[in-house]
């Protein structure tokens, strides 16, 4: 039973965290396709996209080797995510906050490779990446984005880390001015300028480090401020199934279905526009060795 105190949370402070919310029986099977993922996306030498499809594939400069940070939209070549991403589990979170037509925006995996540069999000709010905001409507108020863990998260390999209430706070405009991850050098363990938060009107002691078991789900809103540290760990990786789901009238022209009218609804014959805005003009496949492309 998943119950309300998640509808209580994520008002009252921004975010919420539902506890096993996959049972442990369930997850072998899921890490494994993670797993199959991932071996698919190192077959690449940069990052690769086919449609939404796409593997962000880095030279992480303190490894000294390639490493595999994020993938989008795997639930195209692997079946369990994509009944994943659509699980009845999901509406039953959602629907007294979302209704029950719901469409999916973001569906991705997070690596976080042990030791390497390329493994902390400095903090921010997710509406930085909604860059066609006009395309949707009532996007801080029913919009939300999840993590469910398949590794444990905690400290070492950097969970992610919430400040309480920060969704009353507007937009704030933390780490716009460069990518999402630091630059390496002595911030290479990840997270803000302390000058930037207090700007913000934050202290770094406020936030609250979301420590997840297998199988617990973060859920939070698009204004809620939060980020993580780099993976410390010398073995353990940080991994995470993202999807971000919104009420499928704020999103007419976006998205993919999760539920029609609480029924899970499987992806169609071709992928719709979601994040990636060429997907029309440039489908690819291709191969970008340029730069970060992320997309979160
Ligand atoms: O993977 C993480 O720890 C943070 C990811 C995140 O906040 C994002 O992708 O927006
Ligand atoms: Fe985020």
């Amino acid at each position: 039973m998943i119950g309300s105190a998640h509808i209580d949370a994520l008002e009252r402070d921004g975010f919420a965290i539902i506890r096993g919310f996959i049972p442990p029986d369930e997850m072998a099977a899921l890490t494994e396709a993670v797993e199959r993922v991932q071996a698919e996306g190192m077959t690449h030498h940069a990052t690769y996209r086919h449609k939404n499809l796409c593997y962000e594939v880095l030279k992480d400069p303190v490894l000294q080797s390639k490493v595999l940070v994020q993938a989008y939209w795997f639930s195209w070549i692997e079946p369990i995510l994509e009944k994943q991403r659509r699980d009845p589990r999901y509406l039953e979170v959602f629907e007294p906050l979302l209704g029950r037509d719901i469409k999916q925006i973001a569906n991705q995996i997070h690596w976080k490779p042990p030791g390497a540069q390329y493994s902390d999000y400095r903090f921010h709010q997710d509406l930085r990446f909604r860059e066609k905001p006009e395309d949707f409507s009532n996007l801080t108020t029913h919009s939300f984005t999840t993590a469910l863990a398949i590794d444990p998260n905690g400290e070492e390999n950097g969970a992610l880390m919430f400040f309480p209430g920060s969704h009353k706070k507007g937009y704030l405009g933390l780490s716009d001015g460069g990518p999402i991850m630091n630059d390496g050098g002595e911030r290479r363990w990840g997270l803000s300028k302390e000058e930037e938060l207090e700007q913000a009107g934050l202290d770094l002691n406020d936030a609250v480090l979301a420590e997840m078991e297998p199988g617990d789900l973060a859920i939070w809103g698009l204004l809620t401020v939060h980020g993580s540290r780099g993976n410390r760990s010398k073995t353990l990786d940080r991994r995470i199934i993202l999807n971000s789901y919104v009420r499928a009238e704020d999103s007419p022209t976006r998205g993919e279905w999760a539920f029609k009218d609480g029924v899970s609804t499987p992806l169609g014959d071709d992928h719709q526009l979601c994040k990636y805005e060429e997907l029309y003009t440039r489908p690819g496949p291709f191969y970008d060795d340029t730069d970060w492309i992320a997309e979160q």
